[in-house]
């Protein structure tokens, strides 16, 4: 009955349109709160960041309850035990730490560091060139060769291994269908991708993170890792003095659905609670999840 079909047609094509049309009110919606997180950023402070996330308590490598030492243990582990590894390793999101590079740097031939802001892209270019930086990074190179059954003056024996193999400091955002700029990565894709404390930090809501999360398997190669580490029913934190800056409150349930449904496999998931002298006024975070997962 081709009236029958002329006149589905016209109906697909008639509801179609409101449809396209809703779906491009909804992109610019997001669109807009993606701005706005972007806006957010501009008087983000890394040297008052370093000193607020990056200083003890958080990172007292004396105490086994610390933020910092869990994360780096977590790191390590992942690093060491066998199936992550490859020649390009991604750091999504870098911010002005250090850190998070510290053993895959010892696996990895090339290392790329990122972020969406200048100022903190700057503050790891200065550490790679001459050392200097708003935060001593010593003391983490000596936990981590420590981790790794070696002397703590080993530690710049790492410092040149780190300054070897990050080859690119370079800018990214998560929001974007290609977060980096083209030709950025080899065409099959990096083999790891680490970021810590980025997705839930610079997206305005979960929808908005699952998203983020497709926009990076597209820089991991088939069978290549993600290692992820975020912050657990935070809804806030400090960039900077005064600067509170929105962050998605997510709880394990949701990090394990926003992975699958982003088409990653869970191989592993850790969660740090914690304790009440790591709440120093910065964030109203309750917990920290590492999660280990594979790009089938
Ligand atoms: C870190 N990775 O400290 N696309 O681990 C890509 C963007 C975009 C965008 C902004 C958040 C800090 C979390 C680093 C930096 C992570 N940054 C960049 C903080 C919050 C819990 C907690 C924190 C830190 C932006 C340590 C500890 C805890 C920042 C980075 C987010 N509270 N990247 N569109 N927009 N960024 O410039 O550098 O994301 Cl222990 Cl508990």
């Amino acid at each position: 009955m081709p009236g029958e079909r002329e006149g589905q047609e016209g109906a697909e094509q008639l509801s179609e349109k409101p449809k396209r049309e809703e779906e491009e009110e909804e992109n610019d919606e997001d669109e807009d709160v993606v701005e706005a997180m972007r806006a957010c950023y501009q008087g983000f402070d890394p040297a008052a960041y370093l000193q607020f996330n990056y200083t003890p308590p958080r990172a007292d490598f004396q105490r086994a309850d610390s933020i910092v030492p869990w994360k780096l243990a977590c790191l390590h582990r992942a690093f060491t035990e066998g199936d992550v590894r490859g020649e390009v390793l991604v750091d999504v999101g870098s911010g002005p730490t250090l850190y998070q590079v510290m053993s895959g740097c010892e696996v990895f031939g090339r290392v790329v560091l990122t972020d969406y802001l200048e100022a903190n892209r700057r503050e790891l270019q200065r550490w790679l060139r001459d050392g200097s930086s708003s935060l001593d990074w010593s003391p983490y190179l000596e936990h981590v060769c420590r981790l790794e059954g070696r002397r703590p003056s080993a530690s710049s024996e790492k410092a040149s291994r780190l300054r070897a193999v990050v080859s690119d400091v370079l800018p990214i955002d998560v929001h974007r269908a290609c977060p980096l700029a083209p030709g950025s990565l080899p065409p099959q894709g990096a083999d790891c991708l680490v970021s810590c404390f980025c997705l839930e930090s610079v997206s305005p809501d979960v929808a908005s993170l699952r998203r983020a999360l497709g926009h990076l398997s597209s820089m991991l190669r088939p069978g290549g890792h993600l290692l992820l580490i975020g912050a657990l029913g935070e809804s806030y934190y400090l960039g900077a003095a005064g600067l509170r800056i929105p962050v998605v409150a997510l709880d394990e349930a949701q990090v394990c659905s926003s992975l699958s449904s982003a088409g990653y496999r869970l191989q592993q998931l850790s969660v740090y609670t914690l304790t009440a002298d790591m709440s120093v006024g910065v964030d109203d975070v309750t917990g920290v999840f590492f999660a280990k997962a594979r790009k089938p």
